[in-house]
């Protein structure tokens, strides 16, 4: 039989049909379950009453792959208006392992870390499949919008031989021992491209060493770049920009209604457009600052870029004055070494800000072989790593401009998302690549520990004695072979997270007892619901190569989040087992809290 996909069973009613799909809850009656199957059109209920399906059913957990075959009836109790009473059931991929977060649940109650660490599961849930379906859609109709204004798509390298926007964030890498970099923008290509076709557009890859840990920060993305040439002046780009953002959350609202509702429906909202035929605010950079001083009594002499409290504010003002999200800003007092300055020596760039961030960048473009070496030069770069690039000038550039729009910053910021991650299927930070922690790579075994916490130390210009000893597997024999008072003394736990096995690690003052009641109470805040029980010592051994006794309190060294009873940072003189039961560090309460880098709070009896 062919296969009926969900949302087909509703013009089904009374015939029989083939489904194939996922698990994604199971509730057992006795002698009934109801079993929700989904598919990629989304959920189904199906009944069964058959004892050895009833059987075959009751251990499998979210996520096994089945075939169902049954007949189809009307139900008032299902949102779809249909259920399926099951006449055979094959399971096809059985899922046994427990899964390290519940991706059936209406919201996915995991801290962002968590999802990330399982972005490949995560992604499962519907609040992330929703977005990630609406970013298509965004993509089709930048694509759409583009093609039909007579711009032609080009696919520009990743690999370049030099940088493409100046700057130090640049990622260099060992080509065949000669250097390269990834670029950070097509810019210089889609400038190339103009020269070739007039109007171009490009949604390519940018990777940049920004060593910024925000909400809106990544290390590799995408922009969709467009470039324009003959043009008069910035607002035959801005036209472009305005239309084509209204053509995507247009389509967006038209194609992926249900996703839609269900961001609504959880608290997420869409950006707000001016009027059709409004068109965006705009302001000079000048002005702008001056709306800025007078609504907060800053002084902003001396600007020359817009602070993130200045973008925040002015998104501000654009919502109370225009009703809308967006506003630009133009004309900045500084320009990369490729914008454009006008005869009154004024840049043609602009910015546009959504929400409380920018999310586009653009301007006309110098075009003058000349001008161009000179801005190069006093950049502090060198004219010859641009050859290519700068040949165009010479052989005949039209005016021209175009700008880059963030895409993972405009899906946050048009969804209202959280933060940027959210948007990004993979994200690479400066803690993570591809969404894979970093951390995965944290130091372990004794030995590396043991240096990586000194260096720690040392880097922080902070003093601390080692002391060799006998093993000290008990915090009392610690003290005592240390000649120093219990009180001194830092005990680094282990726990676990019985739900996702996560390991946490909690120092506590050496003669006090933890209270998980009390950590649970900050840890649940992340980690709803979470129970914890003691690591065993051989997966602690295992895992970090670390024996009981000799944990030190740097779980971040060897990869684990950490915590802190404020208690252990109060004596003049602390000691702790560093990552061996024969070697302590002995410090001050105050250097410790220094370079520990561990979430405070009040964990003892
Ligand atoms: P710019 O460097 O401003 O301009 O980048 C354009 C847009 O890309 C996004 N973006 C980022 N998003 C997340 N994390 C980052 N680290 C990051 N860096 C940039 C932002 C930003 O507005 N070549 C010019 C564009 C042009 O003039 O055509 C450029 O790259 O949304």
């Amino acid at each position: 039989m062919e296969r009926t996909i969900i949302i087909q069973t509703k013009d089904k009613i009374g015939t029989e049909v083939f489904l194939q799909g996922w698990v994604h809850s199971i509730r057992l009656l006795g002698k009934i379950a109801f079993l929700i199957l989904r598919d990629r059109s989304g959920l189904l209920q199906v009944v069964i009453e058959d004892k050895d399906m009833l059987n075959s059913i009751k251990d499998l957990q979210v996520g096994s792959v089945l075939e169902i075959s049954g007949s189809v009836s009307a139900s008032e109790k299902t949102e779809l208006g249909v259920e399926v009473l099951a006449s055979k059931l094959v399971v096809i991929n059985k899922v046994t392992d427990a899964w390290p977060v519940e991706i059936n649940k209406p919201t996915l109650k995991a801290n962002l870390d968590t999802i990330l660490d399982n972005r490949a599961l995560t992604l499962r849930h519907e609040i992330a499949a929703a977005i990630f379906r609406i970013q298509g859609t965004m993509a089709q109709t930048y694509r759409e919008y583009m093609i039909n204004e007579g711009f032609v798509e080009f696919f520009g390298p990743a690999m370049i031989a030099s940088s493409s926007e100046g700057g130090a964030e640049i990622f260099k890498m060992n080509y065949f021992g000669k250097e390269a970099t990834l670029a950070q923008s097509n810019q210089l290509y889609k400038q190339m491209m103009v020269g070739v076709y007039e109007r171009v557009f490009g949604m390519a890859k940018w990777f940049r060493a920004e060593n910024s840990n925000t909400r809106r920060h990544l290390t590799e993305g995408m922009q969709y770049e467009f470039e324009l040439g003959f043009i008069k002046d910035l607002d035959d780009i801005l036209v472009h920009l305005e239309a084509v953002l209204r053509e995507m959350l247009a389509k967006v609202e038209e194609k992926n209604t249900r996703d839609v509702e269900l961001l609504k429906s959880h608290g997420y909202s869409l950006v707000r457009f001016p009027e059709s035929t409004v068109r965006f605010p705009k302001y000079k950079f000048t002005d702008a600052i001056k709306i800025f001083a007078e609504r907060t009594g800053q002084d902003t002499t001396g600007w020359d870029d817009l602070t993130t409290e200045a973008e925040r504010e002015l998104c501000e003002y654009a919502r109370e004055r225009y009703a809308t999200d967006f506003i630009f800003v133009t004309n900045y007092p500084k320009g990369k070494f490729y914008a454009y300055k006008d005869e009154n020596g004024v840049f043609q760039n602009f910015d546009l800000l959504c929400r409380d961030a920018e999310i586009v960048s653009g301007g006309r473009r110098v075009d003058n072989y000349d001008s161009l070496i000179e801005r190069i030069k006093a950049e502090g770069m060198d004219p010859a790593a641009f050859s290519e690039y700068l040949s165009i000038f010479k052989f005949g550039m039209p005016p021209h401009g175009g700008f880059g729009l963030g895409f993972e910053r405009f899906t946050m910021l048009a969804l209202g998302l959280e933060n940027i991650r959210e948007a990004s299927l993979f994200p690479s930070d400066t803690k993570r690549v591809a969404s894979q922690s970093l951390g995965v790579q944290a130091t372990t075994g004794a030995d590396s520990i043991q240096k990586s916490i000194k260096q720690l130390f040392v880097e922080a210009g902070l003093e601390f004695q080692v002391l060799k000893h006998e093993a000290t597997p008990t915090s009392e024999d610690a003290a005592r072979v240390r000649g120093l008072s219990a009180e001194t003394g830092v005990k680094a736990l282990i726990l676990k997270n019985k739900k996702t096995g996560e390991n946490v690690l909690i120092n506590i003052p050496a003669h006090k007892k933890l209270n998980i009641k009390k950590f649970l109470s900050i840890y649940e805040i992340t980690n709803p619901g979470a129970k914890v029980e003691f690591e065993k010592p051989e997966v602690i051994k295992e895992k970090y190569g670390l024996i009981v006794g000799g944990v030190p309190p740097f779980g971040e060294v060897f990869g684990i989040k950490t915590y802190a009873d404020s208690e252990v940072f109060l004596p003049k003189v602390v000691a702790f087992n560093n990552a061996e039961q024969t070697e302590s560090l002995i410090t001050s309460g105050s250097a410790l809290e220094q370079v520990l880098d561990a979430v405070e709070g009040d964990f003892i009896d």
